[in-house]
């Protein structure tokens, strides 16, 4: 008998610059509201792919060992939903390698579902365009749908009109953009978070006072960032990305019971990345779900303002420029 193809796909994380927290679907992971991200070309996450009909459940392998509990539940009901769509029984071998350690706060999920929808859509012969490839990695982790892309993206929320709300929620690049800009990571800390970002997210809209606030300003920086990115205004864009920032973790951290990534070492970095930019750097800070610090800064200044946060925390740093969107490496004739 034939066997069928193995497809690999490779997908890198993306940093927010204008955060998405918060769902107004769970199930068809709809956010309340736009996002805007930069796709990093650090920390690939690749992703393999095969039918095997013979088999009677998937089988999935994450860095190399067997996935159990909520890791493999998620990715075996992502695959269920796209046998369902492309009609088909057969059960699969996934196999995802990563190059950052998963639930971090370093944006694994984005990486691992975008890679993820776009290798096992092409294993079931599901044709997709980009678009439909955004909504579908959405599926999987909200956003996995701006990964899909290279460079600056937003995610649109879509229309709240109940018929269409799948098809309006998605990824496109911005094409307009035009930033010189890097990202430092400072990691502090690389082990797996207590609270997952789905649960905090959950907590936050249900219980935080503060959550109104935070979704309006959000988009007000939506639209300001994006004029930001078009003009090439880094002081403008860094400004705004560190205030939202601040924004959603000053809101999850209002949540009952509160959410707290930030740590005291994420408090110190978030301090001296302020100093910095009193004595003239171009330098400001963004965080997700986790403790670890992200710095925007010009590119030709990375590596000097890499090698003093490493002095200063004595923990590795890492600098990233603008990376690309998924793509199919093996096993798909093109
Ligand atoms: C973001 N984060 O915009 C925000 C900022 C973390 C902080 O999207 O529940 O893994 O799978 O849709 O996408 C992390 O949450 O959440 C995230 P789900 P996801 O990048």
């Amino acid at each position: 008998m034939r066997t069928a193809p193995t497809v690999t796909a490779v997908a890198h994380p993306n940093i927010a610059l204008v955060k998405y927290w918060g769902k107004r679907d769970e199930n068809l992971v709809l956010p309340m509201a736009d996002s805007l991200s930069l796709t990093l070309d650090i920390f690939p996450t690749t992703t393999s792919v095969q039918l095997c009909p013979d088999d009677a459940q998937d089988m999935v392998v994450v860095d190399g060992h067997p996935a159990t509990g909520e890791v493999r539940r998620r990715i075996a009901s992502f695959l269920d939903m796209l046998r369902t769509y492309a009609g088909r029984r057969a059960r699969a071998r996934v196999d995802t390698r990563n190059t950052v350690p998963v639930g971090a706060g370093l944006a694994s999920s984005a990486a691992g579902f975008a890679a993820l929808a776009l290798a096992a859509a092409s294993a079931y012969e599901i044709d997709l365009d980009r678009t439909a490839l955004s909504r579908l990695a959405r599926r999987g982790s909200g956003s996995a749908a701006r990964s899909v892309f290279g460079g600056f993206v937003l995610w649109h929320a879509g229309s709240s009109d109940a018929e269409d709300a799948d098809l309006a929620s998605y990824a496109e690049p911005l094409d307009d953009a035009r930033l010189d800009v890097a990202v430092v990571a400072v990691l502090l800390q690389t082990g797996p978070k207590a609270v997952s970002s789905r649960e905090a997210m959950r907590r936050t809209v249900a219980t935080s006072r503060r959550f109104p606030g935070w979704l309006a300003s959000s988009r007000l920086d939506v639209t300001a960032m994006r004029a930001a990115l078009a003009e090439g205004d880094l002081p403008t864009v860094g400004a705004i990305a560190e205030l939202n920032a601040l924004g959603m973790h000053a809101t999850m951290e209002s949540a009952s019971p509160p959410v707290t990534y930030r740590t005291r070492a994420s408090h110190h970095v978030l301090a001296h990345v302020r100093r910095m930019r009193e004595r003239g750097e171009q330098t400001w800070s963004t965080m997700d779900a986790g403790p670890n610090v992200k710095v925007l800064c010009p590119t030709s200044d990375a590596h000097r303002i890499a090698d003093e946060l490493s002095a200063v925390t004595g923990c590795p740093t890492i600098v990233a420029r603008s990376g690309p969107g998924t793509r199919v490496t093996a096993g798909v004739d093109t």
